[in-house]
């Protein structure tokens, strides 16, 4: 069975209001991570040494979100075997456009697996960490399940106001 460990890291410590949505969709489902603010222009070798421990811990996967020219996701997906899911952060000037492409646009050989930009795309590299150990843990495949069918029923259940007046 995969270990049950996600590495959280960003390039700041401003894009965890963002990213808590991530490490909330993971413990929800009981998976542990360890979150850092790490940055691959700013403390390129903390977050080498960071990864590497990471990776003797045991960790499945690295969640890596940064904003402006994000080449976080790439760095790391350079430096590890394990993979990456690269989360864009809304930026000042052009709204995440930019990590989005930086991150997307991995050129062919280090692949960055890319989420939508923002809260959204944090919870979806979440969810997409636990269907990747699912695979492997009946328990956590059951507790997906449970998920999916409490969305579908809310979905269901979702009715739009008659019109006023
Ligand atoms: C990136 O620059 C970070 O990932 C963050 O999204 C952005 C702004 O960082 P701070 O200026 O808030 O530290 O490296």
């Amino acid at each position: 069975m995969a270990k049950q460990l996600v590495g959280i890291v960003m390039g700041s410590a401003s894009d965890w209001e963002v990213m808590r949505a991530a490490a909330d969709q993971l413990k929800e489902f009981g998976v542990p991570c360890e979150s850092r603010a790490l940055s691959a222009h700013r403390t390129p070798e903390a977050l080498e040494r960071w990864i590497a421990e990471m990776e003797k811990k045991g960790a499945s996967c690295f969640i890596a979100a940064a904003g402006g020219a994000a080449h976080l996701a790439g760095v790391v997906a350079a430096k590890t075997l394990l993979p990456v899911l690269g989360v864009p952060m809304p930026s000042k000037h052009l709204q995440g456009l930019d990590s989005l492409l930086s991150m997307v646009q991995m050129p062919k050989g280090i692949p960055v697996a890319t989420f939508a930009i923002g809260e959204a795309g944090a919870a979806n590299a979440g969810l997409f960490a636990v269907a990747m150990l699912a695979g492997t843990d009946p328990a956590i495949a059951r507790k997906l399940a449970a998920f999916r069918l409490k969305q579908t029923n809310a979905a269901r259940a979702m009715r739009v106001p008659p019109p006023s007046g």
